[in-house]
C-alpha cells in the first residue's frame, strides 16, 4: 500500500479576498503544510482556466454568478471569473508549502468543459492523467484536503473511489462553498461512495 496526499486548489481566488472566496479557505494552509510530512507522495491541484472560460457567468449573456446553465455534459453552475491562467488569483496561497509536491496537476484548461475533479473533466470521461500517474507509482490510498469540500474535493473523491482507490477526505482541512445544501449533499454522496470522512 502506498499513500498519497492530494491537496485540492489551495489558490488565492478560493481564499478570503479572492474572486470565488471560500469562507475560511486560508485557515487550512498551516495544517495542510504539516500534513505533507506524513505522506510519501504529495500532489497539488491547481484550477487553471483560460480567460473567457465557459464556466464563467460572464461568458453567458444574461447570467449571473451562481446561476446554472445546461452544457452538453449536463448542468453547470456559473461562477465568478476565477483562477485565470497566469493571474495572482490562480497562484497558490503564498503560505502553502509547494516544495514537497511531487506533481502539480492543472485542470479546467479546456475552454468548453469545466473540471472540478482532479481525475476527469466535468463530462466525467475526459481524463486529466492523474490516475495513470498514481497507478504507475503504485499508489493505492489517497487522502484529500483542500477547497472546496462540496465541489472540487467532492468530485475528486467520488472519481477516485469509482476508480478503485481507497479514499479518505480529512474534512478538518477542507472548507466549503455550500450553495443550496451542496455541502450536506456532498457529504452524503461521498459516504455512499465508500469515502471515509474524518
Ligand atoms: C472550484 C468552483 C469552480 C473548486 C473550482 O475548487 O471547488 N469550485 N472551480
Ligand atoms: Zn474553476
Amino acid at each position: 500500500m502506498t499513500r498519497a496526499l492530494i491537496v485540492i486548489d489551495v489558490q488565492n481566488d478560493f481564499c478570503p479576498g479572492g474572486a470565488l472566496a471560500v469562507p475560511g479557505g486560508d485557515g487550512i494552509v498551516g495544517g495542510v503544510n504539516r500534513l505533507m510530512a506524513d505522506f510519501p507522495a504529495v500532489i497539488l491541484t491547481q484550477d487553471w482556466h483560460p480567460a473567457g472560460h465557459s464556466s464563467f457567468a460572464t461568458s453567458h449573456a444574461g447570467k449571473s454568478p451562481y446561476d446554472t446553465t445546461e452544457m452538453p455534459y449536463g448542468t453547470q453552475v456559473l461562477w465568478p471569473d476565477h483562477c485565470i491562467q497566469g493571474t495572482k488569483g490562480a497562484q497558490f496561497h503564498a503560505d502553502l508549502n509547494t516544495n514537497p509536491a511531487d506533481m502539480i496537476i492543472r485542470k479546467g484548461c479546456n475552454p468548453a468543459i469545466d473540471s472540478y475533479s482532479a481525475f476527469f473533466e466535468n463530462d466525467r470521461t475526459t481524463p486529466t492523467g492523474l490516475e495513470g500517474y498514481l497507478r504507475t507509482r503504485g499508489i493505492s490510498d489517497l487522502t484529500l484536503v483542500g477547497l472546496a469540500t462540496d465541489f472540487c474535493v467532492n468530485y475528486s473523491a467520488l472519481d477516485a473511489a469509482r476508480l478503485g482507490f481507497v479514499v479518505t477526505v480529512q474534512t478538518g482541512l477542507c472548507r466549503a462553498i455550500d450553495l443550496d445544501g451542496s455541502l450536506a449533499a456532498a457529504r452524503d454522496g461521498m459516504t455512499a461512495a465508500g469515502v471515509t470522512l474524518t
